[in-house]
């Protein structure tokens, strides 16, 4: 037998079958439209709609419930500033060479480069922290479960929960990205994972041609 543990209602609605697949496919037309942006217009954006999505991302399951996240949220022009310096520094090498031919060629028809104006552009930038291990109330060290999991499927759920709320990220990746530590004033226990880019577009934007992988590609139903 499990040990007595705390426990409380479910809070959930069991609908009716032609909805459930009504709102399957309606959050999927409006996720379908989701891309990548990496042109970002200078339009503000409230701090309660990144909070919100930042609330949504902390809703996601993780191993333990040890919620081993946090997000750095940044509207502060002259840290946007230090980060941009930071990721085209790691940029420069990595199209330089480090990165090797057969990554470049996979990465060829994005059309990126080693310039990554929309780090001062874009009114947030957020910064996805993994906690690899946490303190307990004594401040001892405890292990974390399933950290790069939990911290994948919340940085998901901020990305559907801004584009639905009708804006545009950039899932950024310089690597390696430990200069953000220091930027961010994050402890040594907290590795970052993601750079999400949020705002508006700019003004007739455009994006790569790209297609998604059909059901059949993506789904094997056993
Ligand atoms: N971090 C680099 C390169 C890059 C890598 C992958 I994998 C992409 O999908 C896109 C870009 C950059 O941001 O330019």
């Amino acid at each position: 037998m499990a040990k007595p543990h705390a426990t409380m209602p479910l809070d959930f609605q069991t609908l009716p079958e032609p909805d459930m697949l009504a709102r399957a496919e309606a959050f999927r037309a409006v996720m379908q439209k989701r891309r990548s942006v990496r042109d970002f217009s200078g339009r503000p954006v409230p701090r309660a709609i990144i909070e919100a999505a930042v609330l949504t991302a902390g809703s996601a399951p993780s191993g333990a419930n040890q919620q081993p996240w946090t997000f750095a949220c940044i509207a502060d022009a002259a840290i946007k500033r230090r980060i941009r310096e930071g990721a085209e520094e790691e940029e420069r090498a990595f199209y330089a060479g480090r990165a090797g031919e057969e990554w470049l060629g996979a990465l060829a028809h994005l059309g990126t480069d080693a310039s990554k104006p929309f780090l001062e552009t874009a009114p947030w930038l957020i910064v996805i922290f993994a906690q690899r291990w946490g303190h307990d109330a004594e401040g001892r060290k405890i292990k974390h479960y399933y950290v790069p999991e939990s911290v994948g499927i919340a940085t998901g759920l901020l990305i559907a929960s801004l584009h639905q709320a009708g804006l545009a990220t950039l899932t950024h990746t310089p690597a390696p990205m430990n200069f953000l530590n220091e930027i961010c004033g994050r402890p040594d226990n907290e590795k970052a994972l993601i750079l999400l880019v949020v705002g508006y577009p700019a003004d007739k934007v455009t994006v790569p041609a790209i297609t998604r992988k059909p059901i059949g590609e993506i789904a094997a139903f056993l």
